[in-house]
C-alpha cells in the first residue's frame, strides 16, 4: 500500500504529515447530510452499501489521507444486550445498568450481533483505492462503561457511572473484563477482515483522579492495544483528558497518541515516551475563525513536525457537526500543498 498515513504509523519519515480527522465520516458533509433526509444513523450503519458510501466520502470530498469506519463505539454495549435507541438526537439508553447491583450478570455478549459491520468492512475494502488505508475503531473500556452504565449524560460527567466505579469496585472489574473480552474479539475480527489501522477513542478519560485511571482502566486499554500489536496492527490511542497519565502510556500498549485540544503539543511531546509517536490536537472550534487564524495554528506545526516527524494531523476532539465545510477541505489541501521542510533548506 503506497499511504502516507501507514509510513508514519510504522516510523518512516515523510515529507509532510499526514491528515485525517475523528468524525470526519458523518455529520459536516453535505453528501452525508442529504442521505441522511433519507435514511436513520441505524440505517446508514447496517447498510454495507451506505456503509461504504459514508465511509469513503471523506476521503472523496476532503481529500482526506484515510478513511475511517462509519460505525459507533456504542455497538459494543449494544452486542453486551443493552437497550439502545437511535433517535435523531443521538443514542437513548432505556435501561441504564448503574441501577441494578450487578450488572454483569445482567449482560449477555453477542459476538454475531457484531457482524453486519464486518460485511461493511469487506464492502469499503472491495470499493476503496487500494491505496486508502481503512481505519477501525473501538471505544475504550471506561468510555464504553459510561454509557453501559449511566446512558448519555448531558454534561459529559457520568455521576451515576463514577459512583457505581466507587461503591461496586468487584463489579467494576467485572464489567471491565467482559468489555475488554468482547472488544478484543471485535478488534482482531475488524483486522481480519481488512482495517490497516485502528483507534481506540477514550473520549471520557478526564473523568476520573488520575490515580484511579491509571490503575484501574488504563490495564484496560493495554490488553487491546496488545492484542492488536501482536497482529502488527498500528493502534493510535486517543485519551481525552488524560492529563499527567500521558507519561504512563507505554509502547507496548499504541503506538501513537491522539492529543486532546486541552493539551499543549509540545508538552504532549515532552511528556510522552520518544518512541510513541503523536496525533492532532488542532482545536475543532479554531474552524469559526477567519482563514488567517486557522493559517497561523497550521503554520505553527511547521517547526513542530521538523523536530518530530512522527506526527499525524488531526483534531484534538471530534469535527462539529456545524462546521463550515471549506474550512475543512481549504486546511486538508492548505496541509498537503505546505512545504513542511523549508526549515531544513
Ligand atoms: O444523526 C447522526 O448522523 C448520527 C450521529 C452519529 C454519528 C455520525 C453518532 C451518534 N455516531 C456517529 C458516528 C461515529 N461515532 C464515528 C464514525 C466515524 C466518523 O464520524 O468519522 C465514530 C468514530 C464515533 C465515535 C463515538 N461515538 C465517540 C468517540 C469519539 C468522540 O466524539 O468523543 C462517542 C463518545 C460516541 C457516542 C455517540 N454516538 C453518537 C452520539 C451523538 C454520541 C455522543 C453521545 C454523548 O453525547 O455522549
Amino acid at each position: 500500500m503506497n499511504s502516507i498515513l501507514m509510513d508514519v504509523l510504522r516510523g518512516k519519515t515523510t515529507s509532510r504529515p499526514p491528515v485525517w480527522m475523528m468524525r470526519q465520516a458523518g455529520r459536516v458533509l453535505p453528501r452525508y447530510r442529504a442521505l441522511r433526509e433519507s435514511h436513520t444513523f441505524h440505517e446508514l450503519m447496517h447498510d454495507p452499501d451506505l456503509c461504504a458510501q459514508v465511509t469513503l466520502m471523506p476521503v472523496e470530498d476532503l481529500g482526506v489521507d484515510a478513511a475511517i469506519l462509519f460505525s459507533d463505539i456504542l455497538v459494543i454495549p449494544v452486542a453486551m444486550g443493552a437497550s439502545l435507541e437511535w433517535s435523531d438526537h443521538g443514542p437513548v439508553f432505556t435501561n441504564p445498568l448503574a441501577q441494578y447491583d450487578a450488572p454483569s450478570k445482567l449482560i449477555h455478549p453477542d459476538p454475531s450481533r457484531l457482524e453486519y459491520i464486518y460485511h461493511a468492512i469487506d464492502r469499503i475494502i472491495a470499493q476503496r483505492n487500494p491505496d486508502t488505508p481503512l481505519i477501525g475503531f473501538c471505544g475504550a473500556p471506561l468510555t464504553v462503561l459510561c454509557y453501559l452504565l449511566q446512558g448519555v449524560s448531558s454534561k459529559h460527567d457520568f455521576p451515576q457511572a463514577v459512583k457505581f466505579f466507587y461503591s461496586h469496585p468487584q463489579e467494576t472489574r467485572r464489567l471491565i473484563d467482559q468489555v475488554v473480552e468482547l472488544t478484543i474479539e471485535y478488534a482482531l475480527q475488524q483486522v481480519a477482515h481488512g482495517v490497516n489501522a485502528f483507534q481506540i477513542f477514550e473520549s471520557h478519560a478526564g473523568l476520573l483522579p488520575e490515580e484511579m485511571y491509571r490503575e484501574l482502566f488504563l490495564p484496560a486499554v493495554a490488553r487491546i492495544g496488545k492484542a492488536l500489536k501482536e497482529k502488527n496492527v498500528p493502534v493510535i490511542f486517543f485519551p481525552k483528558g488524560i492529563g499527567y497519565n500521558l507519561k504512563y502510556i507505554t509502547p507496548d500498549m499504541c503506538d501513537f497518541i491522539s492529543v486532546d485540544w486541552q493539551t499543549d503539543i509540545v508538552e504532549a511531546r515532552r511528556q510522552t515516551d520518544p518512541n510513541i509517536g503523536l496525533q492532532g490536537n488542532m482545536d475543532p472550534r479554531i474552524f469559526y475563525a477567519p482563514k488567517e487564524v486557522i493559517r497561523a495554528k497550521l503554520e505553527s506545526y511547521i517547526p513542530f513536525f521538523a523536530a518530530h516527524p512522527n506526527w499525524i494531523f488531526n483534531l484534538g476532539h471530534g469535527v462539529l457537526a456545524d462546521t463550515p465545510v471549506e474550512q475543512l477541505k481549504w486546511t486538508v489541501e492548505w496541509i498537503k500543498n505546505t512545504n513542511w521542510n523549508h526549515d531544513k533548506i
